[in-house]
């Protein structure tokens, strides 16, 4: 499948890039290298996002001209839909950005559900970044700093700073040839996550105070209201990786962040240690994700919402 695409990127002009909502370092990163690469080669690609970029990742090069607009999609040859397993988690444009022409899908979510005929799926892959890693090797493409900082970015934010389980052999290699290339880790690691507002922290101290231990205490877990970021001035983003803080406690192997999104609904973000699948947890409410990280949604009051989910974790009690 990488020659077909492979092909296509040497047969095409003109090529549309996107991710997922709710975006992340591999999402971008990803994005923004593939993006480079393409340009590099004397072609262009605009890169579209439904939502506007995290503050800690302004610093990715190119980061500044990723448009929120669409622009008239009939123009483009072909579109790359990186890091998402359904094409519908694209956004409101799921449907208008599957018409284009061609379509491309690379990413390595366990429930990616096949939505494109060209696709690279790798369910072992550590990242979207590790393929886009892979994409270029088999290009003999140049991976300039540009490039490097963006991959490195993808692949270090995907395993939780190499510690995940999905760091493997080849995720290490890949890294170390970025470094190579001009991958600065300890800058990049700065920017990511030591850069944050106050009113993060302020979150963090206050959520802190909502957790709580179920199932023989093996579960952890927080929860944000929504009076909360209102009360701190913190946004949206700044509830992410509160998820993996109840994970690092001794004894607890399922971690869960439920955030209130509206009117008695909470989305729910879980990650685990070691075995415990919590994709197969997700998808009993409709949600998915990785075999160590997943989410879903669940409505009702929090004591039900709670409830539903530790019943379908079938942890003892
Ligand atoms: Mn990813």
């Amino acid at each position: 499948m990488i020659k077909e695409i492979i092909d296509l990127i040497n047969g095409y002009g003109k090529f549309f890039i996107t991710a997922h909502v709710k975006l992340d370092g591999d999402a971008l990163g990803s994005e923004l290298a593939l993006s480079r690469l393409l340009g590099n080669l004397g072609k262009e690609a605009v890169v579209y996002n439904q939502d506007p970029t995290p503050r800690n990742y302004h610093f990715l090069p190119g980061a500044g001209d990723i448009v929120h607009v669409l622009p008239p999609l009939e123009d483009f040859d072909a579109a790359f839909i990186l890091d998402c397993s359904e094409l519908e988690r694209v956004g409101d444009a799921a449907a208008a950005i599957g018409k284009i022409r061609q379509l491309v899908n690379i990413d390595h979510h366990v429930s990616n559900d096949g939505f494109c005929e060209i696709r690279l799926v790798d369910t072992t892959a550590s990242s979207t970044g590790e393929m886009i890693f892979r994409l270029l090797t088999a290009l003999g493409a140049d991976i300039d700093r540009e490039i490097a900082t963006n991959l490195y970015t993808a692949i270090l934010t995907d395993t939780g700073g190499f510690r995940y389980g999905n760091t493997g052999r080849e995720t290490l290699a890949a890294a170390g040839v970025l470094v190579g290339r001009g991958a600065d880790p300890q800058w990049i690691s700065e920017n990511i996550y030591e850069k944050f507002p106050r009113a993060r922290i302020m979150l963090m101290a206050r959520v802190m105070q909502s957790l709580s231990f179920d199932c023989g205490d093996r579960v952890g877990s927080l929860t944000v209201l929504r009076r909360d970021l209102e009360e701190t001035g913190a946004l949206p983003e700044d509830t992410d990786g509160l998820v993996d803080l109840p994970r690092a406690i001794d004894g607890v192997s399922v971690s869960a962040l439920f955030t209130e999104i509206g009117e008695q609904r909470f989305k729910i973000s879980l990650r685990s240690k070691g075995a415990m699948d919590v994709a197969r947890v997700a998808a009993v409410f409709g949600g998915g994700g990785h075999v160590n990280a997943a989410a879903c949604r669940i409505s009702g009051d929090i004591a039900t919402v709670k409830r539903l989910l530790f019943a379908a974790m079938e942890l003892p009690e």
